[in-house]
Parts: C-alpha cells; structure tokens; sequence
C-alpha cells in the first residue's frame, strides 16, 4: 500500500514540476554572435497589460565588448486609441546559462514602457526559427503566473513547414501551447 501511495506521489510531483519557469528548458550552448540580425516576430503569447501589437520585428547585435544589444519595432495601443509604432531598445545582460539573459528594455519616447524582464532563448537553429520567453511573475507553486513569448522567424513569410513541428513541441514544453496568436506584418511599422 505504502508503495501504491508512493508512487502516485512521484507521478503527481512529476506532472507538478513539468511547467515550472526553473525548470523551462534553453538552447544548449547559446551561440549569441549567431543569433545576431534581424528576425520577424510570428507568433507571440501575451502578458498582462499593455504590449506588442504587431507588426513586431527585433534585431540583435553584439557589441564589441560582447555585450548583445537589441531593437524591436512594434505597433502598440496607447491610453486606448493612440495607434503608433513603438521603437524600443534593450540591453541583454549575460547570466550564468548563455541562452538566458536579463533584457532592460525602454522606448525611444518617454510616454513608452520601460521594464526589466527575463529573455530565454528556449530553441533556434539561428538560420530560421527562435523560440523566446519571458517569465514576469511566478506563482507559489514555481509555474508561470504572467509571462510572455515570441516565436520569430528569418524570413518575414513565415516559418518553414519543417520547423512548425519543432516549435509547437517547443510551446508545449513551456507550457505555452494554445496560447499563442498570429503576429501579422502589413507594412504599418515599415
Ligand atoms: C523583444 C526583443 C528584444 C528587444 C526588446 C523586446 C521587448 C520589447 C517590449 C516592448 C514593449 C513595449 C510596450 C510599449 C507601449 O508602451 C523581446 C521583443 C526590447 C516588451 C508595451
């Protein structure tokens, strides 16, 4: 009996842990001078609040002193019926995991959010796709209460159908499956 009983609590911490943010699996040896350019934004899952819109496309760089930088460009929403495009810089600080960075983020007008959020980079194969997340806020049981995420692209077309596969077993794994929506790009922040 007390085997029976024991083994359900494995199996139930097991289920438990999966979705825990500590536990969210990074690309493996995160190459950040290969992930350098320009990369279209074409899913993303939302955080609470005001965010991103569409029409979101980042670019990435590492600096000279090996620091990475990034821009993104996104249409936003503000006091509820300003549409305009929002140009945002960040600076991507090192951690010890080279996929996982701390991205201090502000706009290049004042009225735009400022923040200071995780930046996980879950899987890419630089060439094509990138799976990003953000965890904001954990709840007590080490899950994600508030966070956010993008799938980005190389190509402004779109994922390859090859990498589709991957990038939904990606989801998956950070417990984001289901929650994503479609990021369109139709020239408003070109
Ligand atoms: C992402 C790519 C790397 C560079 C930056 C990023 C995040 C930008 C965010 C912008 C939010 C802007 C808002 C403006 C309205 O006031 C991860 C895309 C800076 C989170 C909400």
């Amino acid at each position: 009996m007390l085997r029976f009983v024991g083994f359900f609590c494995i199996l139930a911490t097991g289920l438990a842990q999966e979705c825990v943010v500590s536990n969210v699996p990074v690309k493996e040896n995160f190459d950040k001078y290969r992930f350098q350019g320009t990369w279209y934004a074409v899913a993303k899952k939302d955080p609470v609040g005001l965010f991103l819109l569409d029409n979101v496309v980042a670019n990435y760089k590492v600096e000279d002193d090996g620091r990475m930088t990034a821009t993104a460009v996104g249409r936003v929403i503000i006091l509820n019926n300003w549409e305009t495009c929002a140009n945002m810089f960040g600076s991507l600080e090192d951690t010890v995991d080279p996929a996982k960075f701390k991205l201090k983020y502000w706009g290049a007008a004042a009225y735009l959010q400022t923040g200071y959020d995780d930046h996980w980079i879950v899987d890419t194969d630089y060439e094509n796709y990138a799976i990003h997340y953000a965890c904001r806020e954990l709840d007590t049981d080490g899950t994600c209460l508030d966070g956010y995420s993008f799938v980005f692209s190389r190509h402004p077309t779109g994922l390859r159908p090859e990498d589709q596969k991957i990038v939904t077993q990606k989801k998956q794994e950070i417990c984001f499956l289901g929650k994503y929506r479609r990021v369109a790009h139709n020239g408003f922040c070109a």
